[in-house]
């Protein structure tokens, strides 16, 4: 049984819905009525300009210069090919989902209060080598690379963004994943003093998202920690989230604190809040439809296009073979 909590965004068109208009569960609802914490849901923000303030597409936040400054641009992979032009900088800036920062999407507003440094990154669980990555050793360690890769959102509006990086893989290589691991678990920072939505009990924070160790292996799956030849600014997940072109955006989950290796599937933050909407495989498909909306096409932000979606966001060749066999499981929601 389920409620749905009625927002501006019920006169919106479908392509304009938001996942944080979620059916709730009806249990949910009313224990969390009874504990006085229930609120309205934020609702979308239809404003769809890119902001022009000064400062919303650069790295730096007017604080210390970004340490990793030096290692952008990173030399283009050539592998990985667009059908469409790259979104303007101003647009994929302008127009975030970062809910920690807020359920609209001008967080690069707030979402600046985040210090990226210090930042260490824990890799733990069933691994042989378990590690804390200080974030500035970690790139030194690695390859970084620039990738151009498509983005579809569940909210049917994408992008094409140069985002540089490393393969997961890389980094999971490092800590000696054991035998037994069959999932790995990513959770966002925790910190309610800067991240306002934080303090609204009504989430399961933190953030947190999960793929299975066949999908950590293969090679789209990217950890991002800059985008458009430098650094990421913090409302595109800095210092570390990941790019997983073939999924629905909420599965490329930003500031990574934590990555632990399981033999358990992680549920995510999505999961949690929208079980009946959204699953843990989120696999890009326009035939199976968003039980509000249709997933037939997208919005191409910073344009008037409107394109029909791919399979597997276009990345089916790469991806579709990690699926055989799991044809009863929830794969596209
Ligand atoms: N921690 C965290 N990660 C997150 C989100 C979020 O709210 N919090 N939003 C997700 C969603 S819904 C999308 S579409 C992408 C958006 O990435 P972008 O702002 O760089 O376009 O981030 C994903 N990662
Ligand atoms: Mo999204």
């Amino acid at each position: 049984m389920l409620i749905r909590i009625r927002k501006a965004w019920d006169q919106l068109r479908d392509s304009e819905a938001t996942p944080e208009a979620v059916f709730l569960d009806r249990r949910r609802l009313m224990t969390l009525a009874a504990a006085g914490t229930l609120f309205a849901v934020g609702a979308c923000d239809a404003a769809d300009g890119p902001a022009r303030a000064e400062g919303a597409a650069s790295g730096s936040t007017g604080a210390a210069p970004d340490p990793s400054a030096s290692l952008y641009p990173a030399k283009r992979n050539p592998a990985f090919t667009l059908d469409r032009p790259l979104t303007e900088e101003q647009w994929a800036s302008t127009y975030n989902n970062f809910y920690e920062f807020g359920t609209h999407k001008q967080v690069w507003a707030h979402a600046d209060k985040l210090q990226t440094r210090p930042w260490a990154v824990v890799v733990d669980g069933l691994v042989a080598k378990p590690a804390t990555f200080a974030i500035d050793e970690l790139l030194a360690r690695v390859s970084l690379e620039e990738r151009l890769y498509r983005h579809r959102c569940v909210e049917a509006w994408s992008m094409a963004v140069p985002w540089t990086g490393f393969p997961l893989a890389a980094l999971l290589a490092k800590v000696e994943p054991q035998s037994a691991a069959r999932y790995v678990r990513f959770e966002t920072f925790n910190d309610p003093a800067v991240a306002s939505t934080q303090r609204q009990p009504f989430y399961p924070w933190p953030y947190v998202e999960g793929l299975t160790i066949e999908e950590a292996a293969n090679d789209l799956a990217f950890l991002v920690t800059g985008v458009y030849g430098k650094p990421a600014a913090p409302q595109f997940g800095a210092p570390l989230r990941l790019a997983l072109p073939w999924k629905y955006g909420f599965k490329s989950i930003k500031s990574i604190v934590r990555i632990t290796l399981t033999d358990q599937r992680p549920v995510s933050f999505w999961q949690e809040l929208g079980p009946d909407e959204y699953g843990f495989w989120a696999n890009v498909n326009p035939a199976v439809p968003h039980p509000r909306w249709s997933q037939a096409h997208e919005r191409v932000l910073g344009t008037e296009e409107r394109r029909p979606t791919l399979l597997f966001n276009g990345y089916g060749e790469q991806v579709a073979g990690l699926y055989r066999g799991l044809e009863g499981e929830a794969l596209y929601m």
